[in-house]
């Protein structure tokens, strides 16, 4: 195994809600022209148009894939394009075809042109409802329900499979829902947790998808972005795991977060419709134990739900009142 360190980088899914800032915070430590961002169809945003180079791929055709790798002389691969949990339900075919057709694609031009690392992100929803819900172990029951989680588990055993007999370094953590202030996500069953702080702005009321009582880990952005970076940076050497680290930041349920908020918008009202999304939610786990993460490459996330919460209300507030959010 090779130790050698990224120099130019790729982000597929660079317009969706992590790849967004992942690009952004890669961009500042790597140098703008050394950070390829590209998307599927969605437009760039003015920053991260203007900030450094942008293409538009489709990775279920490695052509497209090939070309900028060649184009911009690609050593690293962060795959975060893909399809979330509740479109996946919607089209699991589609779901299969991005997250392990295109993943194929990203690991075989990566093996075939040496490169340094990839980092290819699973989630939480790799676990199902035969595994502890409660400060979920590292090594568990891996029988997920949607066909999202089934890419997921797919995704960890190939990338530690192209580890294994190849010597590519792959790495990748199980994200928990990530909340953002930045891009919205789309298509998950964690986004009610970035879709109530919008509408706690903007008209002060929320209907929530998920019942009150619905407990899922979740993390802050910028914690996400710095472990995604601190587990790539690490030293190869220290790592057991690759492919699929638990990581955790906090966890609550729908109605604390709502009551959370409400500290801040007392106006604010949640109430709960639980849809579809629901059963999905159902079979995830509430805690998460990301020791191994924390052993092998110092771990520690920073926000807790209070903070969180003053943070993205600062934020959103400061877009809302600059007009940056309609
Ligand atoms: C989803 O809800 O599908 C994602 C995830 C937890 O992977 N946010």
């Amino acid at each position: 195994m090779s130790k050698r360190q990224m120099k130019r980088i790729l982000v597929t899914g660079a317009v969706g809600q992590i790849g967004s800032e992942l690009t952004m915070a890669l961009r500042e430590r790597y140098g703008n022209d050394n950070v390829l961002a590209t998307g599927r169809k969605t437009k760039p945003t003015e920053t991260l148009r203007n900030s450094g180079p942008f293409e538009f791929i489709d990775i279920v055709k490695p052509e497209t894939v090939e070309k900028v790798i060649d184009d911009y002389d690609i050593d690293t691969i962060f795959n975060m394009a893909a399809i979330l949990s509740a479109v996946g339900e919607e089209k699991p075919s589609l779901c299969w075809d991005v997250n392990i057709n295109g993943l194929y694609t990203i690991l075989e031009l990566a093996r075939k042109k040496e490169m340094a690392k990839v980092f290819v992100p699973s989630s939480i929803a790799a676990f199902g409802p035969e595994t502890p819900r409660e400060n979920t172990p590292q090594e568990t029951v891996l029988k997920p329900k949607t066909m999202y989680g089934v890419t997921k588990v797919a995704g960890e055993l190939l990338g530690n499979y192209y580890f294994k007999r190849f010597g590519l370094d792959v790495r990748g953590i199980r994200y928990p829902g990530i909340i953002s202030s930045e891009t919205l996500p789309g298509g998950g069953t964690t986004d009610y947790a970035v879709e109530i702080f919008y509408e706690a702005i903007k008209h002060k009321k929320y209907t929530c998808f998920v019942r009150e009582d619905t407990v899922l880990p979740m993390m802050y952005m910028p914690d996400c972005i710095k472990g995604t970076i601190d587990l790539m940076e690490a030293d190869v050497s220290m790592l057991k795991h690759h492919c699929d680290f638990n990581f955790a930041g906090m966890s609550f349920s729908a109605g604390e977060l709502a009551a959370e908020i409400k500290k801040h918008i007392p106006e604010f009202n949640c109430i709960y419709k639980p849809d579809s999304r629901q059963a999905i939610a159902d079979t995830w786990p509430q805690t998460i134990d990301d020791t191994a993460a924390r052993e092998e490459w110092g771990w520690q996330p920073s926000y807790d739900l209070p903070s969180m919460v003053t943070d993205m209300l600062e934020k959103l507030g400061k877009r809302y009142e600059g007009g940056l959010l309609a």
